[in-house]
């Protein structure tokens, strides 16, 4: 790492902000020391300069019932009002806010006026299937402006949306529906993906069939396949959102109403329901869009290429960009369709000036080739981002250079669906760049590192874990039905004053903070976190295996790439490849196509400590290629040589 470091430092890289950039950006320095000097007076101000309220609030924050907090209490708002109708109201109806791009090459512009009436329409029709403020509803969709106006409408009623990746399989779509009672769902007949069609439909059918506490399902006509229908439960989006008014009244509801629950990957085979709140969530989601991001509305076009099923979709595709009034692109499909250039190609068309994507996009971009971004004009780009995992300095100096032409800065974010907003970035028109370091925490947000005794850790180099000190706006505000499982996930690891994130991380000598990935059992997956714990659960479910183990290996595009150990059943015969196509299928039908393993070995035992847990450690080891580590606290020591050896002959 220090020596692309030293090389990029050679290269006489001057990556301080331009004077230009500088001039104009809207994050600058003095928001650091404002604060640092009022910590809940800064906040109080971004909410009332970033929002419109309803009714505004009486006291800031209220952490006298930590680790639950409350902020902007008494404030009354409503989050689809502030994303749209607010917008029109001040003339800036006829502003495009999202320019849609389909992957077969179908496109919408819509203005923020009719972004008003699709919501307004949206929303109308949700209460005539019986959705009132409190309930729950599911999202199942793919890239299309219809996810949008659903939210939205979700959030104009005050029915907390609960979207899950249109990739996750019927089961996942089952356990969180479940989990968070929802009485309705969203959905569509399908997804174009890799230039054919593919069905959901079918998947929300098997996740409500039976007992389920959904109502109604309401279906957006996409792929105009053909689906099963249910002539009291479906209902097409096109008849009755089409019929219904586009008058909707947004009444404000408290700051603390909740606005979402996004379900991501913990330490246990369960997902987590991370729920938010209404206020802070969207003042954070807005300040950081525009200081980050660097967002000017009336000038920028902005694109987010993550899914609406992911926190990032959340707070920066929906209600970041959209409180900010922003005009954005929202791609359906893959980057290879119809051909590598597509996402360069959608950047010229639309004069794209902002592109926020994730690591693994730009490490698959690397391997394609340079000459395939070459070949467009990418000159409108004036801000890149990058978000979901590490971001690797060559990937970084690539990124700058062959998409940014050395001339961009790139914002490195780091943040989590718990967080709701970014945390850890640098400022572009103040900060001095540093590739592959996120650097230091926003203005308003506080971390630390600390060591394994809970001590912080300045020395440089020196690694830790990172915990955030303060709590932030757009915190979560626990995880849906369990109290407890909050406050000992994220508060009891140091204490009940910091926030342990679960990553690990360390300044270098310029007081950057880097992070350095999980130090839990959750992997990241091309930014995407799966837990050991499901696929192992999901593995076991298949009739031929005993036991398995999962570990995520480094893997030089999807950062880390899911790799499995399984114990076949006694009776189960191995058929060498067509029992590991059958065990990763299996994973593909229990959780999704993106927990599918790269790799699954089959052995005869694992290594396991005398208490039992399995040493993940030694494992990824193996799954690396490396000389196995320290085996003194395996209960069995010959267990490695033998897995081992059944490697290399090939098992
Ligand atoms: C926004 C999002 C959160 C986990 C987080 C960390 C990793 C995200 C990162 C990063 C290093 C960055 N992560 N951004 N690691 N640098 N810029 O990704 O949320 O899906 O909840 O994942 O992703 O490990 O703890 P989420």
């Amino acid at each position: 790492m220090s020596d692309t470091l030293s090389t990029s430092q050679a290269e006489g890289r001057d990556l301080s902000p331009t004077p230009e950039f500088a001039a104009h950006a809207n994050g600058q320095a003095d928001l650091y020391d404002a604060a640092a000097a009022d910590f809940e007076g800064f906040w109080a101000d971004q909410a009332r300069q970033r929002l419109t309220w309803a009714k505004d609030f009486d006291q800031t924050l209220d952490w006298s019932g930590a680790p639950f907090a409350k902020w902007y209490v008494g404030g009354e708002l409503n989050a689809a009002y502030n994303c749209v109708d607010r917008h029109v109201e001040a003339g800036n109806g006829d502003r495009v806010a999202i320019h849609f791009e389909g992957e077969g090459g179908d496109t919408r512009t819509i203005t923020y006026a009719e972004l008003q009436r699709d919501v307004a329409k949206a929303a109308n029709a949700l209460e005539s299937l019986g959705v009132s403020k409190g309930d729950r509803v599911a999202i199942y969709l793919p890239m299309i402006p219809e996810a949008v106006a659903a939210m939205l409408a979700c959030a104009r009623i005050g029915a907390p949306h609960s979207v899950v990746f249109g990739g996750f399989s019927a089961d996942a779509l089952r356990t969180r529906i479940a989990d968070a009672e929802a009485k309705l769902v969203i959905t569509a007949d399908g997804q174009f993906r890799r230039g054919k069609s593919a069905p959901l439909k079918p998947a929300v059918d098997a996740a409500v069939e039976g007992e389920t506490t959904v109502e109604k399902v309401l279906v957006v006509q996409r792929t105009r396949d053909d689906v099963a229908w249910d002539d009291d439960r479906d209902v097409w989006w096109h008849e009755v959102v089409d019929a219904a008014s586009d008058q909707h009244e947004a009444v404000p509801h408290d700051s603390e109403h909740p606005l979402f629950i996004l379900y991501t990957s913990g330490t246990t085979g369960k997902p987590k329901g991370i729920f938010h709140t209404t206020g802070g969530y969207l003042t954070q989601a807005a300040y950081t869009n525009s200081v980050v991001h660097d967002v000017h509305p009336e000038s920028d076009v902005y694109w987010c290429t993550a899914d609406i099923g992911w926190v990032t979709g959340h707070s920066y595709i929906v209600y970041g960009p959209l409180a900010n009034g922003a005009t954005q692109v929202i791609y359906e499909g893959t980057p290879d369709t119809p051909h590598h250039g597509r996402w360069w190609e959608i950047i010229d068309k639309y004069k794209v000036s902002i592109l926020y994507t994730a690591p693994t996009a730009i490490r698959t971009f690397m391997k394609w080739g340079d000459d395939i971004p070459a070949k467009f004009d990418l000159s409108s780009l004036r801000v890149l981002g990058s978000v979901g995992e590490p971001i690797n300095p060559e990937a970084w100096l690539w990124y700058r250079k062959h998409i940014g032409a050395d001339r961009c800065p790139i914002v490195d974010t780091w943040w989590q669906t718990e967080t709701g907003g970014i945390m850890i970035s640098p400022l572009p028109g103040v900060t001095t760049l540093e590739p592959g370091s996120a650097q230091r925490p926003v203005p308003g947000i506080s971390a630390e590192i600390l060591d394994d005794e809970g001590q912080p850790l300045h020395d440089p180099e020196a690694v830790g874990y990172l915990v955030l000190t303060k709590p932030w706006p757009g915190m979560l505000r626990g995880i849906w039905g369990d109290e407890e499982r909050y406050k000992e996930t994220y508060w009891s690891r140091f204490g009940p004053k910091y926030y342990f994130a679960g990553d690990g991380a360390k300044y270098d000598e310029k007081g950057n903070i880097w992070l350095l990935g999980r130090v839990d059992d959750v992997m990241n997956v091309s930014g995407h976190r799966l837990s050991t714990a499901e696929i192992e659960s999901a593995l076991v479910s298949h009739p031929s295996v005993a036991e398995a183990a999962v570990v995520g290996a480094s893997d030089d595009t999807t950062g880390q790439a899911v790799v499995a150990f399984v114990i076949l059943r006694g009776g189960a015969h191995d058929d060498g490849d067509a029992t590991v196509q059958e065990l990763r299928n299996h994973v593909a039908k229990e959780i999704g196509p993106i927990a599918k393993p790269r790799s699954i070995m089959v052995v005869s035992e694992l290594p396991k400590t005398r208490s039992g847990k399995i040493m993940r450690r030694l494992l990824r080891d193996v799954a690396e290629n490396r000389e196995v580590g320290d085996v003194t606290t395996l209960a069995d020591s010959s267990v490695m040589g033998l897995i081992k050896e059944g490697m290399s002959s090939g098992a």
